[in-house]
This record gives structure tokens, C-alpha cells and sequence, in this order.
């Protein structure tokens, strides 16, 4: 998360500016204050007295021109920040060249959908809260907000942009390296705003393309007595919510779990998906992550154990 280490194009110049920034800060900080103990510490040789016990007025000389240094300076270094903000806005708002990868990422509360464009229907897809993208190349990503305002934002990557209900935001993003950034939430929108967040896979064009494809793949049939019945009861109880592609699973309330399975995190990144958290979810999802929008089912402990199974197949 942090925003002064960055390892994106659009991150850097800003934090490029922000080291700057915040090194004028504590070097104005440093020089006021070592200007005060001077001015309480340093003798001066008042004159004498006009009348017994009471100090004389006097104007020091010389005084005006600290006035004039410090507004000269000031102003100095207020123009150089002004210009290198409007150079930075220059370089981090147009995205730099045609987009290798578009996205359309709606917040909801308290979860991401994200949604590959693709010119041929055939080749769009629709996942949650892990957003993979080829290293080096540009992604282009429109923003909408579902219920509230939420904000889009990889510290590492790039800066923040609001996703507002009822219109569409476009930000864009390029990693220069290969690894895991961490999105979260940057606007307060409720309850478990904290627990709203992501994560950026950024990977060679091949393991980026080799992931494409799996996600574009429904989810294969069940085979054997058990998993048929967790499938059935998955439709039954998560259906109504939760896409399962290649299902009669249709639901658009949460996440689409057509490749739950292939996800590092489950609840917007907020346990590592594995098997203890996935049935933990899946028993009380309230527990981990209180006031978020998918219920408690009270399932029996059987009907558990099938529909966890049959989680466990969406790979
Ligand atoms: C009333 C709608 C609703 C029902 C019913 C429902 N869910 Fe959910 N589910 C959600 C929502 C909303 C989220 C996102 C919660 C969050 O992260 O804030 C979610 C999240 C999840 C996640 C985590 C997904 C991710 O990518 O982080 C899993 C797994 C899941 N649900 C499984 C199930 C299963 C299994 C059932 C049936 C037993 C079920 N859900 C029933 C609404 C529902
Ligand atoms: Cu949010």
C-alpha cells in the first residue's frame, strides 16, 4: 500500500511530486523552528529604560527584510510545485497509448465486479475482486459506482478515482513489473468499507493470456451422486445471488463464482481463499466480515460439506 514506492508509470510521477512535496514540508518545518529558538535564545542588549521598570519601545532594525526573504522564497517554491502539479495532471491524465486490456470495474458494496471488454461478446467475462493484467501494458479501466460512491485505488500503481453511481469514470493503469498490488477502497462507503478491497495480478503477457482463457471457460459439468447434489443445493440456496457460467446459477447480487476456486482471497481480499476460510464463509459469512450483503443460510453441516465440495470444482 505504499503510495511512495511505486512500480507503474502513472504512480510514479505522482509520487515523484510527493517526495518533493513532502521534503519542502519538513524543510520548512526544520528552518522555522530552528528560526524560533534563535529568536527566543538569542541576547539582545535592550536600550535603557525611559522610566523605572517599564521597557522601552523600540524597533529593532532590519526586521522588514525577513519579510522579504521568506515571501521571495515561499513564492519560489510554491511555482515550481504549481508547475510540477500541472506536469504531473499533463502526464497521468490521458492514457498514454491504445489499451492492451479494457475493463468496466463496478463498486459495489462491499466488492469489486470486474468485467473484461473484448470487441466480440464471446470474448468478455465477468469476475470479482482480482483484476489480472499483462506487465508493460496499458489497461484502460471504466469506473462505476452501484450503490455509493466508492473510489478505485492501487497505491502502487496509480492514484485514486471515484466511482460514482450513475456515471461512468476511466482511469487507466500500467505495471512495470510483475507481482501483487494491493487495491483498496478509497472513498468511505459504509460499514465494511475497510474490508472492500483487491488485488492487481500483473504477469507476463503468456501467464496473462493462459489465465484469459481459463476465465472464458464455463464451469464443467458435475460429475458423481455427491457433487450433483451440492450443485443442486448451491442453486437452490447461492443461486439466486452467484453466477455460476454453464449453470442455471444466474444471480448478479455478488460475485460471479464461475472460478472462485482460481481467486487468492475470498470476501473482497479479506481472508486467503482456502479451505477452513472458504467453509467459514460459506457457514457465516457475517462472522469474518459483519453487515456485508450475503446472509447467513443456517445450512446443516451436511448440506455444508456438499455445497463446499461443489465450490471447490469452480477452478
Ligand atoms: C442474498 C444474496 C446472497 C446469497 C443467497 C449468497 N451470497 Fe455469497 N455473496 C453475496 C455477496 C453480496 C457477496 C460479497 C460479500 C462481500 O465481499 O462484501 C458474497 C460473497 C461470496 C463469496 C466470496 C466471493 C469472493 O470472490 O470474494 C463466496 C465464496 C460466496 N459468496 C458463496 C456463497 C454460497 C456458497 C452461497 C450459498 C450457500 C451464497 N454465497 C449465498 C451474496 C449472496
Ligand atoms: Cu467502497
Amino acid at each position: 500500500m505504499d503510495y511512495l514506492i511505486t512500480h507503474g508509470a502513472r504512480a510514479d510521477s505522482i509520487a515523484h511530486l510527493a517526495w518533493f512535496s513532502t521534503a519542502v514540508s519538513v524543510l520548512v518545518i526544520l528552518i522555522v523552528t530552528a528560526l524560533l529558538l534563535v529568536g527566543i535564545f538569542r541576547r539582545r542588549d535592550l536600550p535603557p529604560p525611559a522610566l523605572p521598570g517599564m521597557a522601552a519601545i523600540a524597533r529593532p532594525q532590519g526586521g522588514i527584510s525577513w519579510i522579504y526573504v521568506g515571501v521571495g522564497i515561499t513564492t519560489v517554491v510554491l511555482l515550481i510545485t504549481t508547475f510540477w502539479t500541472f506536469a504531473t495532471l499533463a502526464r497521468t491524465g490521458p492514457q498514454p497509448g491504445p489499451a492492451a486490456v479494457r475493463l468496466l470495474i463496478t463498486g459495489h458494496q462491499w466488492w469489486w465486479e470486474v468485467r473484461y471488454l473484448a470487441d466480440t461478446p464471446s470474448d468478455e467475462f465477468t469476475t470479482a475482486n482480482e483484476i489480472h493484467i499483462p506487465v508493460g501494458k496499458v489497461v484502460e479501466v471504466k469506473l462505476r459506482g452501484d450503490d455509493v460512491i466508492h473510489s478505485f485505488w492501487v497505491p502502487k500503481l496509480a492514484g485514486k478515482t471515484d466511482m460514482i453511481p450513475g456515471q461512468e469514470n476511466q482511469t487507466w493503469l500500467q505495471a512495470d513489473r510483475e507481482g501483487v498490488y494491493r487495491g483498496q477502497c478509497g472513498e468511505y462507503c459504509g460499514q465494511q468499507h475497510a474490508h472492500m478491497a483487491f488485488e492487481v495480478v500483473a504477469s507476463s503477457t503468456d501467464e496473462f493470456e493462459q489465465w484469459r482463457q481459463q476465465q472464458l471457460q464455463s464451469a464443467p459439468a458435475t460429475s458423481g451422486a455427491a457433487l450433483q447434489q451440492g450443485e443442486t443445493l448451491f442453486d437452490s440456496r447461492c443461486g439466486i445471488c452467484h453466477r455460476v457460467r454453464g449453470t442455471i446459477a444466474g444471480g448478479i447480487v455478488g460475485p460471479d463464482l464461475t472460478h472462485i476456486m482460481s481467486r487468492r482471497a475470498i470476501g473482497a481480499a479479506t481472508l486467503p481463499n482456502n479451505r477452513g476460510n472458504l467453509a467459514a464463509w460459506i457457514a457465516d459469512p457475517q462472522h469474518t466480515k459483519p453487515g456485508n450483503l450475503m446472509p447467513r443460510l443456517d445450512l446443516s453441516g451436511p448440506q455444508l460439506t456438499l455445497i463446499r465440495q461443489y465450490v471447490e470444482t469452480l477452478k
